[in-house]
């Protein structure tokens, strides 16, 4: 039988307690339902238009659409963009949201940093994401690496919802990976999943305006959009302990460094502040096939 999720995995209306944060400890994620009002949602969909469009800063390969292009011919063309909160004031706004904060301060830190943003489209045939660690790409290895996954649409089975193993990121280490070669995901490897299996995957179902947090240890993936004509929109940003240093290389494409100071705080003091802040990171339209391992995007 398919594993579900159960209660103890929601936010009550009422804001985070200490039950969920002790779920969140065992378990690697929590949803809140409603977290962002059908008004944020629209303000979201409307700015990721903007951003396809070329309207909000020069993107290497966004094609400007012809005048009478509508909004799912102009999205259909992308898969994803990284860093939008660099063009974006409206979503650089959202990475402080107060719904958000509030659980990264009871989850993760009083001191919390943001280093970066993911504005996927995954437009109908779009495939997904294999199972992987988001550890593996963000290097906190402090284990306070968490994900906002926002849900602009409703994300369900047939567009492509998340996955998750819940526990899987107790163990706290990054698990090999091996080739893939099919046609579900986008990525040309996946992560090996023993002692798990595919039996222990969990869809996390969830309406328009949920956020779902997941630890950076956590086993997760998304299958591909199999509708017919609904999108599957989502923004999803990356936090951290501001009390740990980030050597974050940015898959190949900054120098080696200790910490990487193009950080955002959203909650508390930095207690990094006498480095200063630097703008390096340049936002980036995904592929559809995706390989980290041969060197960044292709
Ligand atoms: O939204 C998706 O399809 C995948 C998102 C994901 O895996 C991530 O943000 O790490």
């Amino acid at each position: 039988m398919e594993h579900q999720i159960g209660p103890m995995a929601y936010i009550p209306n009422s804001g985070i307690t200490e039950q969920q944060v002790n779920f969140y400890k065992e378990q690697g994620f929590l949803i809140g339902r409603g977290l962002l009002s059908p008004g944020e949602i629209a303000t979201l969909r409307a700015e990721a238009v903007e951003i396809f469009k070329g309207n909000r800063g020069e993107v290497e390969g966004i094609v400007p659409p012809d005048a009478q292009a509508d909004a799912s011919q102009i999205l259909s063309r992308y898969t994803a963009i990284h860093f939008p909160h660099k063009i974006s004031p409206v979503i650089r706004e959202a990475l402080a949201h107060p719904a958000i904060t509030g659980v990264l301060q009871a989850t993760v830190s009083p001191n919390v940093k943001c280093m970066q943003s993911m504005l996927f489209v995954k437009a109908p045939g779009k495939p997904g994401q294999a199972w992987h660690q988001d550890e593996y790409y963000i290097p906190t290895r402090d284990r306070s690496l968490i994900g906002a996954w926002i849900a602009i649409d409703d994300a369900d089975l047939e567009n492509g919802c998340l996955w998750i193993i819940p526990g899987s990121h107790c163990e706290g280490y990054i698990r090999n990976r091996v080739p893939y070669d099919g046609n579900q995901y986008g990525d040309t490897d996946t992560c090996v999943l023993a002692p798990y299996s595919e039996a222990d995957a969990v869809p996390v179902e969830v309406p328009s305006g949920s956020i779902v947090f997941f630890n950076g240890y956590l086993l997760h993936r998304s299958l591909a959009n199999k509708s017919r004509d609904r999108f599957r929109m989502a923004l999803v940003n990356h936090y951290m302990s501001a009390e740990s240093m980030l050597p974050w290389d940015q898959d190949g494409s900054l120098e080696p460094r200790e910490d990487m100071r193009d950080i955002i705080m959203v909650a508390g003091e930095d207690p990094y502040a006498y480095k200063g802040v630097e703008d390096l990171s340049k936002p980036f339209l995904r592929a559809e096939k995706v390989n980290f391992k041969t060197q960044g995007i292709n």
